[in-house]
């Protein structure tokens, strides 16, 4: 019998969004198991201190991957680790070289242009009003950047 998935995860958290959102194109049944950000559960910081690419000075970062023996932190190597092992669902690694190194540069930037701009977002309610705005413009820039490269319906097109 084929292993369980299981992700540990948070709702409010991109990139454990970005290792939710890939085992969903694979057409995965996965267990979620929310864990919670602000009172770290012990199970949490174990399981995260078992996996693979943790980082040793954190007490627990989502997401995790549990499939059998395998215990994976970075939601980079997550996703990259489901698109390779499961040939189910949608096809997210290029064949074709060139395809692959645009998608890894995408990788790259993503994190660096969206994520800092989505979390200046994400409190801008308890920000005064012009800091909102600045909030708001810095995550557009960030996505019309990554947008202007979209060929759709996926980042390289079909
Ligand atoms: N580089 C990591 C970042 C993961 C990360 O920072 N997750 C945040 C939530 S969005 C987290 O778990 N933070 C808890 C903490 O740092 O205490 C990845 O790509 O998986």
């Amino acid at each position: 019998m084929a292993s369980s998935i299981t992700l540990v995860t948070n709702k409010i958290c991109p990139f454990a969004h970005r290792a939710w959102i890939t085992a969903r194109e694979k057409g995965l049944d996965i267990e979620l198991r929310e864990v919670s950000l602000k009172n770290k559960e012990p199970y949490f910081t174990e399981i995260y201190h078992k996996a693979y690419a943790h980082d040793p000075s954190s007490d627990g970062k989502v997401p995790i991957l549990i499939h059998g023996n395998n215990i994976l932190a970075e939601s980079d190597l997550v996703s990259w680790y489901i698109s390779e092992t499961f040939s189910t669902g949608t096809e997210l690694i290029p064949k074709d070289i060139f395809q692959r190194a645009k998608m890894r540069h995408f990788i790259a930037e993503y994190p660096s242009k969206v994520i800092g701009g989505f979390y200046g977002f994400m409190g801008y309610h308890s920000k005064p009003k012009e800091a909102q705005q600045t909030a708001i413009e810095k995550c557009n820039d960030a996505l019309q950047i990554l947008n202007d490269r979209i060929v759709g319906p996926f980042v390289l097109g079909e």
